[in-house]
């Protein structure tokens, strides 16, 4: 079973060659690569082998794994996550006890230098007692582990930035898989916790490619995290109208208008929540009322009051902008305010359609 491509294992699953077809050119979409990518794609993710994957978690709540195995079923996103060997999972795995660390070391043993090493959770420095599995400190067992690995996908963002162990006053001394591991390449998939379909996207390219999609300065996907959630944000008509919900429950709040006087982050956070969305693609939360926390940029724990407004430029840009719109002001940017919605809308609807594809798939 393990030797099946990924292709034959999608078939055994039901997935049509269009619905694979779907999926790939949705990938395709999603890392921003042109379409002339599709065959290539569709190529390497056939005759791919199940890649052995060692996940280990650390200081962490579970919430990325959560995530990874809540969606929705049958989904794309799981096939594709079963198309990898998963050799070892805390939470997944059936095997306990020595069974359960036999299986790390055997895969390990068996696909020295092949394996992917995902790692969730922070490392605690502070003592070496204050997290431990079979006996073994968390920074050991990474350094270990880590030793054998093709790639490291830090995911959460405990593992790519600390994360809430690291929250002031990080009791711990926790601190991020690339602060320990210098030798590997990393890379880093934050979020608390991250989008499922975003996991599922860099496993995809490592598979098509064999190599890591292009990553920012946080050693992000940008594919994933090249925008940030204003930029994508249906609210943000409402925004650049000086539009602004001021309590969760006015009449502002009620007309579906902008959350940056609640505290949204959306305009510092780089993410794809804004077009993947989640639960199987129905919503996100700021178009589930609440602002965006921030959670896949460093130390947002610690970033102040997440009902806090910023104090960026660009809320001076937001109050100026509901000033000037209030006195009827700037009727040339009423036109260009129109302009941007259109290509607003016509670039959503397009992420909409792959989207949504990549997420429900086809299963007939
Ligand atoms: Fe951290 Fe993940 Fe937040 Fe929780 O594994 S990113 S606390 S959702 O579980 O690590």
């Amino acid at each position: 079973m393990n030797q099946l491509s990924l292709e034959e294992r999608l078939r055994l699953h039901g997935v049509s060659r269009r619905g694979f077809l779907k999926f790939c050119a949705a990938t395709a979409s999603l890392m921003a690569l042109s379409p002339a990518m599709i065959p290539r794609i569709a190529a390497a993710l056939e005759n791919a082998k199940r890649p052995s994957v060692i996940w280990l978690s650390f200081q962490e709540c579970t919430g990325c794994t959560e995530s990874i195995t809540r969606s929705h079923s049958p989904s794309l996103e799981s096939l594709i996550f079963d198309a990898i060997s998963l050799d070892y999972h805390h939470t997944l795995q059936v095997a306990s006890g020595d069974a359960a660390e036999h299986a790390r070391e055997q895969a390990m043993k068996d696909n020295w230098g092949k394996y992917i090493l995902v790692v969730d959770g922070s490392i605690p420095l502070g003592n070496k007692g204050f997290s431990t599995i079979a006996g073994i400190s968390n920074v050991d067992m990474l350094i270990e582990t880590a030793k054998g690995a093709a790639a490291i996908v830090a995911v959460g963002s405990c593992a790519a930035f600390g994360g809430l162990p690291k929250a002031n006053p990080n009791p711990t001394g926790a601190v991020s898989i690339d602060m320990i591991i210098k030798d590997k390449p990393i890379i880093n998939v934050p979020g608390c916790p991250p989008i499922p379909v975003v996991m599922t996207g860099v496993l995809a390219h490592f598979l098509t490619f064999g190599t890591l999609p292009e990553l920012d300065h946080l050693k992000r996907p940008k594919a994933f995290y090249g925008q940030n959630i204003h930029d994508r944000c249906y609210r943000r008509p409402f925004y650049e109208r000086g539009q602004f919900a001021e309590t969760f429950d006015d009449e502002g709040a009620k007309k579906g208008w902008c959350l940056f006087k609640l505290g949204c982050k959306g305009p510092t956070t780089y993410n794809a929540c804004a077009t993947t969305k989640w639960n199987g693609g129905v919503s996100f939360p700021i178009e589930s009322g609440h602002g965006c926390l921030g959670c896949s940029e460093p130390n947002f724990w610690d970033a102040g009051s997440f009902y806090a407004p910023l104090s960026t430029p660009i809320g001076h840009v937001a109050q100026n902008a509901g000033y000037a719109l209030a006195a009827g002001a700037l009727a040339g940017a009423a036109i260009g305010f129109a302009n941007k919605q259109k290509s607003s809308q016509a670039i959503e609807k397009h992420e909409e359609i792959t989207v949504n594809d990549l997420i429900k798939g086809e299963t007939k």
